[in-house]
């Protein structure tokens, strides 16, 4: 390749580590370094990279990076590529920088530089801190008494300023940091959740800019989060055995000009005492004695005698880890719609949208006084706050319940810190003054993660449907995801293989996912059985998960690596997964899956497909996903084996639910799309099985009959087999049972059951907004490329639809796929394609004569190909933007 000399119009930009824009406590070795690229030139690829890396700017700028300079590598890797070099140290900062050529002759120029920074590793230092609790945390009888948050502080001088000063923190469950008065960052619910036997996250803070010459207070308040479960409920996590009062590991870290280091540490000269927060339980809620506040306490000089020293105590068990995921934190702040007398003295606030989070009350009111702020999804007839159908769980204590008792000083602003809850309404009682709108706001928590999808189109209720979706995918992800935010809680794994596709479109959401992997594996046992909901104190082993719900071990690894390219996922969990897949051939020798729940919370349980059939087709996908993931790993002998059983799988599923006459067990919606969908059928049977399930839907008037995983597979099974526009009716049909009877009844997020009788913000029938990026717009992995290196542009146009526009900004850049009819059955089609990918567009025409790009005819400049099943013409491109007009 001739290279030319620097034209800076290919440019690198967007540099990350470990998925993350300069990231802190980086604990993977070696860390994993992407950029994208943007060029005018169409059709660029990378032909090599050019990486180097440093301890200090100064040495790249002037050319000595002294831990990597890859020099120029030929390679069009440009997404998680492995940092080379020196092994780097614990704690260290590196800078690094990356050019790269492409095919065309052009270089770029250095990005700009970028950096990580290395977590404590297994560091010889490492840590000094000791876990400090109150020193009556102790449990000495069986009924644990609940016990005011803690309140620790620790007063410390600097000899001077700090050049730089880093935070190691880890509170269970929950822990707020202040240094000087100032809380430390905008984290809340930290550290996120983890089967805290096996495993406990710490965070690393940049604390530089709280730190000052002379004296400094570091306060922590404690809450009892996921670790101190104190509430009675059926899932018995207050019997986890886990369970302890709350604990601080703390190790602040502060490097001085000089360079000389000053450590402050948890250990037994820390006082403790009880803070305002007078309960807190992550399902009850939280009670705030304003009365209580410690005035001063975050300031020197503050006399803490009465306070008692703190107790060195066990650590929690599990290994430390540095926390990679995106912290929970106050997203947005909601105004209520309206506020609304519902009885004397008891006001319902609307926020006009169902969210996970609290509410941030202001108001005025003489000491003493105690104002109870609940909150729920529903309103009775009456208009009053109506909790029954989420509260049934929870057997002791109050149920999404804050309050807050006055101190009597003027207007009081206060927020609950270690609890959250899902709602729409709040009602709050014991107000004397005049409630109004500024009374309180709602704000919206949940794991921070970049938005990278967006979807609209000309269909108001498809929008509405997107918005709902998100929503709800939103409130269930705070910080592991969950089926709701409020009557569970739980980390249940059937609902997020089913949203996680939803989730990768809209969300970047790949940390978080590995984040929760671990805890999911922390909870495998040697057999290979996996519990319904992860982390978990001992439930759900043995209760109807099967491999519908333990298949996520396998999809969700398995789509991080097709939508983000990430290897390691799949690397981490195989040997486990492979127990998994081994457990099921043991519990069905024959192949065909009996224990599991089916198609869950179909509205009619009798008229949905039967649970076996269900299950044994999730035991073959998921063998016949792990055997291409062996294949992936370069483990190719066990790749034939899993295939081999992934075919066993399959063979039994066919004997047990396709019938000679080429009928499908039951011939309705879940059991053909199943078929459908989990490629169980020779091509000859496609067509008559998808013939058969448009005449299940006709049978029904259009209705849906399915559930939980007849909602993924149907909208799909159907687009695949060219009937899309059967799939768009079913999704928009208004009646129940259907998504937009929900839209009706006022939803604002997706539901758990049709009839909405239960929870009103799950996100199991969410994989909706997935089918629209997917199939609407048609932005799909290839999935034989990992990470959209190379993808598919493949729209399907419903007659209904006049216009689909969709963003999706994948590891290698932005990707657009955009389209619109004009007259006379005109389309005109916009596609962005990222440098250094390359995409296979469908053209949704038969007339391959007709197509135009950039107005002028497609055939003159590029190669149409008939795509094998349907002769639709399939276009291969590189990056640029393209506009197609087709007939
Ligand atoms: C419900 C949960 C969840 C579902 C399980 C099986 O209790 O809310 O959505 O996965 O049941």
């Amino acid at each position: 390749m001739d290279i030319q000399s620097e034209i800076p119009a290919l440019q690198v930009l967007s540099l990350r580590c470990e998925h993350d824009v300069n990231p802190l406590g980086v604990e993977s070795i070696p860390p994993r370094l992407s950029w994208q690229m943007t060029s005018p030139l169409r059709d660029t690829h990378q032909v090599f990279y050019q990486i180097q890396v440093a301890t200090s700017p100064d040495l790249l700028e002037a050319g000595q990076p002294d831990l990597w300079d890859s020099g120029e590598v030929a390679s069009s890797e440009s997404v998680l590529v492995p940092c080379g070099g020196r092994e780097p140290q614990p704690r260290q900062r590196y800078f690094w920088r990356v050019r790269v050529g492409d095919n065309h002759g052009q270089r770029s120029a250095f990005s700009p530089i970028a950096w990580f920074e290395m977590g404590m590793l297994d560091d010889e230092y490492g840590w000094h801190a000791q876990w400090i609790a109150r020193p009556d945390a102790c449990l000495v009888s069986w009924e644990v008494p609940v016990l005011p948050a803690p309140a620790l502080r620790k007063e410390f001088d600097l000899p001077s300023g700090p050049a730089s000063a880093r935070a190691y923190i880890s509170g269970l469950g929950y822990y707020e940091l202040y240094l000087n008065g100032q809380k430390v960052g905008d984290r809340v619910l930290d550290p996120v959740v983890t089967q805290y036997d096996r495993h406990v996250g710490y965070a690393t803070l940049d604390v530089t800019e709280y730190l000052r010459e002379g004296s400094n207070v570091a306060g922590v308040i404690l809450g009892n989060g996921w670790y101190n479960c104190h509430t009675a409920e059926v899932w018995h996590f207050d019997k986890a055995s886990w369970r302890d009062y709350p604990k601080l590991l703390l190790q602040i870290e502060v490097t001085m000009e000089s360079g000389e280091m000053e450590h402050i540490v948890s250990d037994e000269t820390w006082r403790v005492t009880d803070s305002p927060i007078r309960f807190d339980g992550l399902r009850n809620g939280e009670t705030y004695d304003a009365r209580e506040e410690l005035s001063g306490w975050l300031t020197p000089g503050y006399d803490d005698s009465a306070w008692r020293p703190a107790a060195i105590v066990p650590e929690p068990g599990g290994q430390l880890f540095s926390q990679q995921t995106k912290p929970c934190a106050v997203i947005e702040t909601l105004d209520a719609i309206y506020v609304r007398e519902a009885q004397p003295g008891v006001f319902i606030f609307d926020f006009g949208q169902n969210i996970a989070g609290w509410a941030a009350l202001q108001a005025s009111a003489p000491a003493g006084t105690e104002v109870t702020l609940r909150y729920g999804e529903r309103l009775d007839e009456d208009g009053r706050l109506d909790v029954k159908s989420i509260a049934i769980f929870i057997r002791s204590g109050d149920f999404q319940t804050d309050r807050y008792i006055f101190k009597g000083d003027g207007i009081e602003t206060w927020e609950p810190r270690f609890t959250y809850h899902g709602f729409r309404y709040v009602e709050v009682s014991g107000l004397l003054e005049p409630v109004g709108s500024d009374t309180l706001r709602a704000r919206v928590v949940h794991t921070a993660f970049d938005r990278i999808g967006n979807f609209s189109c000309s269909n108001d209720t498809l929008n509405r449907l997107q918005e709902c979706t998100v929503w709800s995918y939103r409130g269930n992800w705070v910080g592991i995801p969950t089926d709701c935010p409020h009557r569970e809680k739980n980390g249940w794994t059937g609902d997020a293989a089913v949203a996680a596709e939803t989730g990768l479109y809209n969300f970047d959401a790949t940390t978080a996912y590995t984040h929760w992997l671990k805890t999911l594996a922390d909870t495998q046992r040697p057999s290979g059985q996996l519990p319904g909901i992860a982390p978990t104190a001992g439930w759900g082993y043995n209760w109807g998960n099967g491999p519908a719900w333990d298949s996520a071990f396998i999809l969700i690894p398995w789509y991080l690596y097709l939508y983000r390219g990430d290897l390691r996922p799949l690397e981490e969990h195989f040997s486990g997964m492979k127990r998994y897949i081994e457990l099921l051939w043991r519990l069905a020798p024959l192949g065909v899956v009996r224990w599991g729940l089916g198609d869950w919370c179909a509205p009619d349980a009798n008229k949905t497909a039967p649970p076996e059939l269900v299950t044994t087709a999730y035991a073959y996908g998921a063998c016949r996903i792990l055997a291409r993931i062996a294949g992936v790993l370069g483990h190719e002998e066990e790749a034939r084996d899993l295939q081999y059983s992934a075919d066993c799988f399959r063979g039994a599923w066919r004997r047990e639910f396709l019938r000679p006459d080429g009928h499908c067990v039951g011939d309705e919606q879940t059991s053909l799309a199943c078929a459908l969908y989990f490629d169980l059928l020779n091509p000859h049977e496609r067509g008559p099985i998808a013939q058969r399930l448009q005449q299940a839907i006709e049978v029904t008037g259009g209705k849906l009959t399915f559930g939980m995983q007849g909602s993924k597979w149907t909208l799909r099974a159907l687009s695949n087999a060219g009937m899309v526009d059967e799939a768009s009716q079913l999704l928009l049909q208004p009646e129940f049972p259907g998504w937009v009877h929900c839209l009706e009844q006022g939803a604002t997020t997706l539901w758990e059951e049709w009839h909405g009788e239960s929870s009103r913000n799950h996100i199991m029938f969410g994989d909706i907004s997935a089918w629209m990026f997917a199939y609407l717009a048609g932005i799909r992995p290839h999935p034989d490329h990992a990470g959209f290196k190379r993808f598919l542009i493949h729209p399907h146009l419903p007659a209904h639809l006049d216009s689909v526009r969709a963003e999706y900004h994948s590891p290698y850049g932005v990707i657009r796929s955009a389209w619109r009819r004009g007259e006379c059955g005109r389309i005109s089609l916009e596609v962005t394609v990222p440098v250094n990918t390359t995409t296979e567009i469908w053209l949704p025409t038969t007339n391959a004569g007709s197509i135009m790009e950039s107005g002028m005819p497609i055939q003159q400049r590029m190669t149409i190909v008939p795509s094998d099943s349907s002769g639709i013409p399939v276009v291969t491109l590189g990056s640029g933007d393209y506009t197609f007009e087709i007939e």
